[in-house]
């Protein structure tokens, strides 16, 4: 079977010329330290499938994405070992950096952003997270695959990134699920969805403010909203265009220099998550475009 790119169209025929593309795609197949439900490594190839029934054309911004920036998919990574997720995706997203490329990747389990953000750092000064999520991700250790405490878990990677880039260049958007621990030690980067909900204006300007004149790597982790097909779901997620004003503010950036979606975990009953996933990032990249 023809395998479909990203955007949908075939192999051997896309849309988007590889050389002029700005964004380039690709998939980790990983979910190797997932402790609730696994299958986020099928993320990949489902959101494709997804994107390859959504309009290219973006009513809201009125901009074609494929050809503005412009997309290519370069396909997947697959990881077997927690222990390789790091180097591995710091590897490619080297690979994407070196040919002035902005790296969007699709999950696969949130680990894997702590590879990307590792690369992005070595690459440009200045660099600030921004992170939707439900969940601070923010413990320095919990279980892997073996069942063994970790500093690889995917409940640690945004522990990893803050050891990457400090805890002031880090916010996260939605978050509603966390320890005491956690809130202890990070209370300062967390907005809660119920914040969101209560003032989107104000969270809006704080988010404004934090990534001004700055390089900004963004990760989407898909369970920020209420959607089925995710390994850890949270009720109260944040509203879809709620999402889309606050990525607006992205904006008043210096670069949007990579980005991610992580940890759909596609349902057979339902194909929801995905198409979101889809629409998202496409209208993400074009509310971005010029930004990327
Ligand atoms: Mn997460």
């Amino acid at each position: 079977m023809m395998k479909i790119n990203f955007g949908g169209s075939d192999e051997e025929v896309p849309f988007a010329d590889k050389g002029k593309s700005k964004v380039w795609v690709f998939g980790v197949l990983f979910d190797g330290t997932s402790s609730y439900r696994k299958g986020s490594r099928y993320g990949p190839e489902a959101i494709r499938k997804a994107s390859s029934e959504t309009e290219i054309y973006d009513m809201v911004t009125g901009k074609e994405i494929f050809s503005k920036p412009g997309i290519f998919d370069d396909g997947d990574i697959e990881i077997k070992d927690s222990k390789d997720v790091r180097e591995e995706v710091k590897k490619k997203v080297q690979e994407i950096l070196s040919k002035g490329k902005v790296p969007l990747m699709l999950g696969g389990e949130h680990t894997i952003t702590a590879g990307a953000v590792e690369a992005v750092k070595e690459e440009y000064d200045d660099v600030v997270v921004v992170n939707f999520d439900a969940h601070g991700d923010l413990r320095d250790k919990w279980f892997d695959e073996k069942l063994e405490m970790s500093k690889d878990s995917h409940s640690c990677v945004m522990r990893r990134v803050v050891e990457l880039i400090g805890k002031e260049n880090l916010i996260e958007l939605g978050i509603r699920e966390v320890s005491k621990e956690e809130v202890l030690k990070f209370k300062s980067v967390m907005i809660e969805s119920l914040e969101i909900r209560k003032d989107l204006e104000e969270v809006k300007k704080r988010l404004e403010k934090f990534v001004e004149g700055k390089n900004v790597y963004l990760t989407i982790d898909i369970d920020a909203f209420d959607v089925p097909g995710t390994g850890t779901p949270q009720p109260g997620g944040i509203d879809y265009y709620d999402a889309l004003e606050l990525i607006s503010g992205l904006k008043k950036a210096k670069k949007v220099v990579g980005l991610d979606l992580v940890e759909v975990a596609p349902v057979p009953e339902t194909n929801y998550t995905e198409a979101f996933a889809a629409k998202l990032l496409f209208q993400t990249v074009a509310i971005l475009e010029g930004k990327i």
